[in-house]
């Protein structure tokens, strides 16, 4: 099993998430702010068998074409990276990190109903 850590921007998140569950790959989306940029991005979760990992990059990568261009500032915090000739930077596509999985668990409750007659959860 591998697990991908897929580092997106805000804006190609919706997409990419409808089209991997649609693929039925499921995924955790994860509000997260860039290092750099001190923007908010999304970070998407997504634990899958070893022989589905290319396909299931695939779909990341035709998601998350979106390329922005941010210009950097050199009145605000960003004056240094500016003094060493970074004046701009291209945000959107992605960043997918591939982990194996040493052990996978889940546990359901599937043996145990917990459900009360008002719908509720029992004592
Ligand atoms: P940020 O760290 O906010 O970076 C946003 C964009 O700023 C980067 O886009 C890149 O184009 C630029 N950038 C970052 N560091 C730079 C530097 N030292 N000099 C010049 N430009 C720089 P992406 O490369 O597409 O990365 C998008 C987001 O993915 C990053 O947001 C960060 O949250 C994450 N990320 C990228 N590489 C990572 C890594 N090796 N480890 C962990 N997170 C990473």
């Amino acid at each position: 099993m591998k697990f991908l850590i897929a580092i997106v921007q805000d804006y190609d998140c919706d997409r990419m998430l409808r089209t991997v569950t649609g693929f039925g790959y499921r995924a955790t989306r994860i509000s997260s702010t860039g290092g750099f940029l001190r923007t908010g991005n999304t970070t998407v979760l997504i634990g899958i068998e070893d022989d589905q990992v290319e396909r299931c990059i695939g779909l990341i990568r035709q998601s998350c074409q979106a390329r922005t261009e941010v210009k950097l500032d050199p009145a605000n915090e960003y004056i240094e990276w500016f003094a060493a000739g970074v004046h701009e930077v291209t945000v959107g596509g992605a960043v997918v990190f591939v982990m194996n999985v040493e052990r996978f668990e889940q546990f359901r409750a599937d043996a145990v109903s917990v459900s009360t007659r008002d719908g509720g959860f029992g004592d």
